[in-house]
C-alpha cells in the first residue's frame, strides 16, 4: 500500500522533481539524519544537490508523520495526494485557458495554519507555477493588492476563508478553488508541470513593506529556496527526528522557510498551531508524554517576551519553576530568535527561566537567513554570530576621498573566513549580501530591482552591521521609515499615506517608538484639520477595515504642525529623539 501510494504521489511529480527523489533529499540529511535506524530517513542518503522544489523530497519521507495540528495528522503521503488533489482541481478551474506555461503563473492560497496550507503550496509547485501566500488576517483590501499585484491566476483556500478568497477571486476575474482537508482518501496525481532545471524557477512571491510606494513581491526561485533551506538544515543540524512548534504567520520567510519548510525537507515533523498562544506553547514545550514531543522552537523576540510574562504570572511555585527547566533543558535541543532585535534581558530572562540560550540570528525576506549564532559555541548576547554556509556578506562604508564619495568594503566574510580592512575593526556600515539564497526580483518592479543591488551585484539590505570580537551585531536600519514591530516590517510611509486618507488628518509623520515587549511602535504624530478632534480609539476603529492590523499606529500624538526643514522634509530621527529621548 505504500510503495503504491508513494508511486502515486510520484506520479504527481514534474520530472525534475521525480529524478529527485530519494536522490535529492540526501542533500539535505544533516549527520544525525544519516544514523541508520528503523525510523530514519537515511534510506534518502547519496547527496546529489539535484535543485527541485522542496516539496518533491516527501515522496521519499512517505508515511513518516510530516505535520500534526488541530484537525489531527498528515503524513508526507497523505500532504502529497491532497497536493495532487489541489493541483487538478486547479486544472480543471482553468479549463482550456491553462495559458500555457505555468511557470508564469501565480497561485495566491487563503489557508490558516495547518495541513492544508502545505496541500495548497505543495500543489502550486507540482504544476509548476508560484505559491504566493495571503494572511487571512488582513483586510480585504489588502488581500485584493496581493492577489492582484502578483497577477494571480487563480485563489485557493479553505473552506473557512473561501468568501474572502473567492470575493479577491472575484475582484480580479479568477477562478477560486477549495482546498480540501488532507485526511480524506482519493487518487493522487497532479496538473501539469514544467520539467527541466529547476534553479531558476520562480517559486515563490511573499510581499515585503519598503521604503517606496506599495508592498513589492519578492520573488524567490526554487534554487533561492533551496539554498536558503539548506544552509539552515547543516548549520543547526536538522534531522529527520526533529520535531518543531509553528506558531508564527505563514505569509513570511520565519515562518514559511525556517519554520516550515525546513524540517518538511528532512523528513522531520511540524506541530502547527493557528496562531501564537502562549499557554498552548508553553504546554506544548513542557508536555512530557505528548506525542509528537517538540525539540525545536523559534519565535520572534516579542513572542519570548510575551512567554515570559506567562511564566511570570502562572508559573510561580519553585516545584513547577524547576520542572519548567528541567524539562525544557531534557527535551529541547534548539531555541532560535530572529526577525527583530533581541534584547539582552529577554535573553537573560529565557535563560533563567529555560536553561537556554537563545540563539539568536538575523535574516530578511529577500535572502532567508544571512548570520547566525552558532549551534555549538558561545552565543554572544547582542550578537548575530557570522554568516550562514553559502552566504557571503561584506560591510560598506561611504569612503569621502579627494575625489568625492565611494564605497569601500570594510569587512568581507563567508562561513569560513572573515577578512577586516586593517583599522576598520569595529567600524559600522551597510550590510551587503550575496549567494544563491539571494532573490531573483521584485515582482514586476525592475527599478526597484536595480537599485536593490550594487553595480557588481550584492544586495544592498538596509541594515546597519559592525563586526567586532568575531561576531556581526546589527545596529539598526539605515532608514528612519522602516519599523519592525513583534518582528513585522512595516512601512511608516504607508501608514502615513493611509492615515492621510482621513478625513480629519492634515498631516501625519509616523515614526517607530521604542518599546520593550514590540521592538518598536507605531506612533503618528499627527495634525488636525482645524476644529477638528480624534482620539486613538477612533483612528483604530477607522483604520481597522482599511488597514493591516500591525501597521495601525498604536500611539497618537496630536500636533499643530509638523517640524520641516527647508526641503519640507521631517526629520524622523530628531522627533525620535525629541519625543523618546
Ligand atoms: C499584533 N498587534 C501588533 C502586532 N501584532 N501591533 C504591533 N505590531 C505587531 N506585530 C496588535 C493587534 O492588532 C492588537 O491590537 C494587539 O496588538 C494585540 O494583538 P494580539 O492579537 O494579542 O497579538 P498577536 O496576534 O498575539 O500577535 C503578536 C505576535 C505577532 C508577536 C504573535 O505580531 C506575530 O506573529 N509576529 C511575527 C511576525 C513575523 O513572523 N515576522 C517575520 C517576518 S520575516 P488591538 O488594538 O486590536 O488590541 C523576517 C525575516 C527574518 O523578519 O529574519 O525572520
Ligand atoms: P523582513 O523584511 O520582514 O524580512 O525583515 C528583515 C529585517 O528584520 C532585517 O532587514 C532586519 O532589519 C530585521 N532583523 C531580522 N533579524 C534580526 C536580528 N536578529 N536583529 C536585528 N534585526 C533583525
Amino acid at each position: 500500500m505504500l510503495t503504491s501510494a508513494l508511486a502515486r504521489a510520484s506520479r504527481a511529480l514534474p520530472p525534475g522533481a521525480v529524478a529527485a527523489s530519494p536522490a535529492g533529499a540526501g542533500a539535505f540529511v544533516h549527520r544525525r539524519a544519516f544514523r541508520p535506524s528503523a525510523t530514519t530517513c537515511s534510506s534518502t542518503s547519496s547527496a546529489s544537490g539535484c535543485l527541485s522544489p522542496v516539496s518533491s523530497r516527501a515522496a521519499a519521507f512517505g508515511e513518516r508523520l510530516a505535520i500534526s495540528d488541530r484537525h489531527g495528522t498528515a503524513t508526507y503521503g497523505a500532504l502529497l495526494r491532497a497536493a495532487g488533489r489541489v493541483a487538478r482541481r486547479i486544472q480543471r478551474a482553468l479549463g482550456g485557458d491553462d495559458g500555457g506555461n505555468p511557470a508564469s503563473q501565480a497561485v495566491a492560497f487563503l489557508c490558516p495554519n495547518d495541513a492544508r496550507y502545505v496541500a495548497a503550496q505543495w500543489a502550486t509547485w507540482l504544476r509548476g507555477s508560484v505559491a504566493v501566500p495571503l494572511y487571512h488576517r488582513h483586510p480585504r483590501r489588502e488581500l485584493h493588492y496581493v492577489a492582484g499585484d502578483c497577477g494571480a491566476r487563480v485563489v485557493l483556500s479553505t473552506e473557512e476563508f473561501a468568501e474572502a478568497a473567492a470575493g479577491v477571486a472575484r475582484e480580479i476575474g479568477v477562478p477560486h478553488v477549495t482546498v480540501m482537508p488532507t485526511t480524506t482518501t482519493g487518487r493522487g496525481g497532479g496538473g501539469a508541470a514544467a520539467g527541466g532545471d529547476w534553479r531558476d524557477h520562480p517559486a515563490m512571491i511573499v510581499y515585503t513593506s519598503g521604503t517606496t510606494g506599495r508592498p513589492k513581491g519578492v520573488l524567490s526561485t526554487h534554487g533561492n529556496l533551496h539554498a536558503q533551506v539548506s544552509c539552515l538544515l547543516e548549520a543547526w543540524e536538522w534531522s529527520c527526528d526533529d520535531i518543531i512548534l509553528h506558531t508564527l504567520p505563514l505569509h513570511h520567510t520565519h515562518g514559511i522557510i525556517n519554520k516550515l519548510l525546513c524540517p518538511l525537507a528532512v523528513g522531520a515533523s511540524c506541530v502547527m498551531l493557528p496562531e501564537f498562544d502562549a499557554r498552548q506553547v508553553w504546554e506544548h514545550l513542557l508536555s512530557g508524554d505528548a506525542s509528537p514531543r517538540v525539540n525545536v522552537f523559534m519565535a520572534v523576540p516579542t513572542v519570548y517576551a510575551r512567554l515570559i510574562d506567562y511564566y511570570d504570572e502562572h508559573y510561580t511555585r519553585p516545584r513547577v519553576r524547576d520542572f519548567v527547566r528541567g524539562m525544557c533543558k531534557e527535551h529541547i535541543r534548539l531555541m532560535v530568535s530572529g526577525s527583530a532585535a533581541l534584547p539582552t534581558p529577554v535573553l537573560e530572562r529565557w535563560e533563567e527561566i529555560t536553561g537556554h540560550r537563545l540563539l539568536e540570528r538575523y535574516g530578511m525576506t529577500e535572502l532567508g537567513m544571512v548570520l547566525s549564532n552558532p549551534l555549538r559555541g558561545d552565543r554572544i548576547p547582542g550578537t548575530v554570530g557570522s554568516p550562514l554556509p553559502g552566504v557571503e556578506v561584506r560591510i560598506v562604508m561611504e569612503a569621502v576621498s579627494g575625489g568625492g564619495e565611494s564605497c569601500k568594503a570594510i569587512v568581507q566574510a563567508d562561513s569560513k573566513s572573515t577578512r577586516v580592512t586593517p583599522g576598520f575593526e569595529g567600524k559600522e556600515g551597510e550590510l551587503q549580501v550575496s549567494g544563491p539564497s539571494v532573490f531573483k526580483e521584485y515582482w514586476r518592479r525592475p527599478l526597484e530591482t536595480k537599485e536593490a543591488f550594487t553595480s557588481d551585484g550584492w544586495f544592498k539590505t538596509g541594515d546597519t552591521a559592525v563586526y567586532r570580537d568575531g561576531a556581526f551585531r546589527l545596529l539598526g536600519r539605515t532608514s528612519a521609515d522602516i519599523i519592525k514591530s513583534g518582528g513585522y516590517k512595516i512601512s511608516a510611509l504607508e501608514v502615513e499615506w493611509n492615515l492621510l486618507s482621513h478625513p480629519d488628518i492634515t498631516d501625519v509623520a509616523v515614526i517607530g517608538s521604542p518599546d520593550s515587549l514590540w521592538g518598536q511602535r507605531v506612533t503618528a504624530l499627527v495634525v488636525l484639520r482645524r476644529g477638528a478632534t480624534l482620539t486613538l480609539k477612533q483612528i483604530k476603529e477607522w483604520a481597522r477595515e482599511r488597514m493591516v492590523a500591525y501597521t495601525i499606529p498604536s500611539e497618537m500624538i496630536l500636533m499643530d504642525e509638523l517640524p520641516r526643514n527647508a526641503m519640507g522634509k521631517v526629520n524622523k530621527k530628531d522627533l525620535l529623539k525629541k519625543f523618546f529621548p
